[in-house]
């Protein structure tokens, strides 16, 4: 079978722009869509097929941009819709579609919408949001539920005489889908946006949809995959895009009810077990990395095998909310180009549809913020309120922010060693990283052994070899603490992926990993052939990929 006969987001790769930190391209700090657009000669060169855009939409910027005040303009920080058309041409012109990134679990408290539900309970917009009165017994909001960003997730409105719900925050109020009218509204949006041919939607938080607020059940509620499969039918039926939905709480035994291909909801799921596992219970993302290997690999079969048959896996380590991969799993030293092509290799070549995070082809790392002052998130900055006030130290705190804050994502791309790397010709909103004198596109690019040209040779084997989109998935060395193998096998093909997670020298125990003899077809180190020894001997962090008949 061909390429061709598989639709084109299971062989394309994604990679993910969030737009403030991409490119300037007029000097007031901010990235926007021109940067976009003068960088997609970098992004064709890659070899992607579709950008998965954050928010550009009109908003107030409280959580840049994912608080949308307006779903039919662009932020004026971002361009006008002219300009977004002109990417959406000019990026087709290259190969490259429009994901765009679809916030409609909530939207801006300064929507117009919001604005008319806090005046009157009587307008029809007032039933957009979730209202509840006060308690009797204490004058208090309806229950103790915190909002993600800091504060109750319960809000007075004293002109209306109630509280409105907002998961995140004051900023953001959620939107009841319980109300037909307000699905009928957005879904009128997502085909207003479809209808200009984009390549499809990444829809936030699609987990909080269908949420049962009187039981407290927030995620995945007991309506969550009636919305999602009505929405399905009237935008996504008969159009040749890409749908992938957030979901945290998505576990492998969860995964078919949104993917499965009878379900007719989304194409995937953006999958957080392998993150969170790394997550300290009581800390969370704010407490040390507490990363495990088997247990990631454990995860990461897991999704491998329940949608080995039907459905489709993301793959991906990072976002615009995580931590550069790295900092996080690789070294950010010595070995960082080395362990940021072990750590692409091990992720790309599993069965999927990859996603490269912006900056993460040339492994830009952590930000490592000294001050507090140089925080922009709100996550962040809502946290440090809500555990400081509970007894974590402010350095606690800081060290972890710059562990997993979601500021580690959002330093600008490092395009050259001139001043601010090339980003803005005025001041960034964001701190630049220090390092980007060393760490930069036009310095790893001139580089035929530089990561980028790493990434562009993964994104052709997958373009160039069935066995990558369509060859199933097995573990091998499971339990070992250091190397991630697998391999994938198509009629009488085997490709054997290993990568050594350590900084250090190791000898792998060659049991396991019979018929060896074969040839390589990618790897971070020098390496050819791998012959057929009782232990292998391996590199720090060297990862390659071996192609054998069986
Ligand atoms: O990682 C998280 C849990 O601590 C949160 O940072 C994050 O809010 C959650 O992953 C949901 O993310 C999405 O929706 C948020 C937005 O702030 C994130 O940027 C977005 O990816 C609200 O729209
Ligand atoms: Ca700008």
């Amino acid at each position: 079978m061909t390429q061709a006969m598989q639709p084109w987001w299971k062989t394309a790769t994604g990679y993910q722009i969030y737009p403030r930190s991409f490119c300037d391209s007029n000097g007031d700090g901010i990235g926007d869509l021109g940067g976009i657009i003068s960088k997609l000669d970098h992004l064709r060169d890659l070899g992607i097929g579709f950008i998965w855009l954050s928010p550009v939409y009109a908003s107030p910027m409280r959580d840049n941009g994912y608080d949308i005040s307006d779903y039919r303009q662009i932020a004026p920080e971002f361009g006008t819709l002219d300009d977004f058309d002109a990417l959406v041409t000019q990026a087709r012109d290259k190969g490259i579609r429009i994901v765009m990134d679809l916030v409609v679990n909530h939207c801006s408290s300064e929507h117009e919408w919001f604005l008319k539900a806090c005046q009157s309970r009587d307008c029809p917009e007032h039933d957009f949001f979730y209202w509840r009165d006060q308690r009797p017994d204490t004058n208090g909001p309806p229950d103790d539920q915190r909002a993600c960003f800091g504060g109750s997730a319960w809000t007075w409105v004293e002109s209306v005489g109630r509280y409105y719900y907002g998961h995140f925050g004051a900023q953001q109020p959620e939107l009841n889908w319980h109300n037909p009218a307000l699905r009928r509204e957005v879904f009128d949006v997502m085909n207003w946006w479809l209808d200009k041919g984009i390549g499809g939607f990444r829809i936030d938080v699609i987990e909080l949809i269908g949420k049962d607020l009187d039981n407290r059940v927030y995620v995945e509620g007991p309506d969550m995959h009636r919305f999602i499969a009505e929405m399905h039918a009237a935008c996504f039926a008969g159009r040749d895009i890409m749908t992938v939905g957030e979901s945290w709480s998505a576990k492998p035994d969860t995964a078919l009810l949104y993917c499965g291909k009878a379900r007719k909801e989304v194409d995937m799921v953006f999958n957080f077990n392998h993150i969170d596992a790394a997550w300290d219970p009581d800390k969370g993302r704010f407490g040390p990395n507490l990363f495990d290997l088997p247990t990631h690999k454990r995860i990461l079969a897991d999704w491998q095998h329940a949608l080995a048959d039907d459905g489709w896996n993301s793959l991906y380590l990072s976002n615009h909310d995580l931590p550069r991969p790295v900092s996080h799993y690789g070294c950010d030293g010595p070995f960082r180009v080395r362990s940021a092509k072990m750590l692409a290799m091990t992720m790309h070549l599993m069965k999927g549809t990859p996603f490269i995070y912006q900056g993460e082809e040339i492994g830009m790392t952590n930000a490592n913020f000294t001050e507090l002052g140089q925080f922009r998130d709100i996550e962040t900055l809502g946290q440090l309120t809500e555990q400081t006030a509970r007894g974590v130290s402010r350095q606690e705190f800081i060290d972890g922010a710059n562990i997993n804050g979601r500021d580690n994502a959002r330093t600008p791309v490092q395009w050259d060693s001139s001043a601010h790397a090339g980003f803005t010709t005025g001041d960034p909103w964001i701190d630049v990283n220090a390092n980007y004198v060393d760490i930069n596109v036009e310095l790893d690019r001139a580089d035929p052994n530089g990561i980028f040209a790493f990434y562009q040779d993964l994104v052709a084997l997958r373009e160039n070899l069935d066995i990558v989109t369509k060859g199933s998935f097995a573990s091998l060395c499971s339990n070992d603490p250091n190397v991630f193998v697998y391999e994938r096998v198509l009629g009488t093909q085997r490709l054997l992926v290993l990568g050594n997670f350590t900084n250090k020298a190791i000898s792998l125990d060659a049991g396991e990993l019979s018929d060896k003899d074969g040839k390589v077809v990618l790897s971070n180190i020098t390496r050819e052939t791998l012959k057929s020894n009782e232990h292998i001997p391996l590199e720090p962090y060297e990862a390659f990929a071996l192609l054998s008949d069986i």
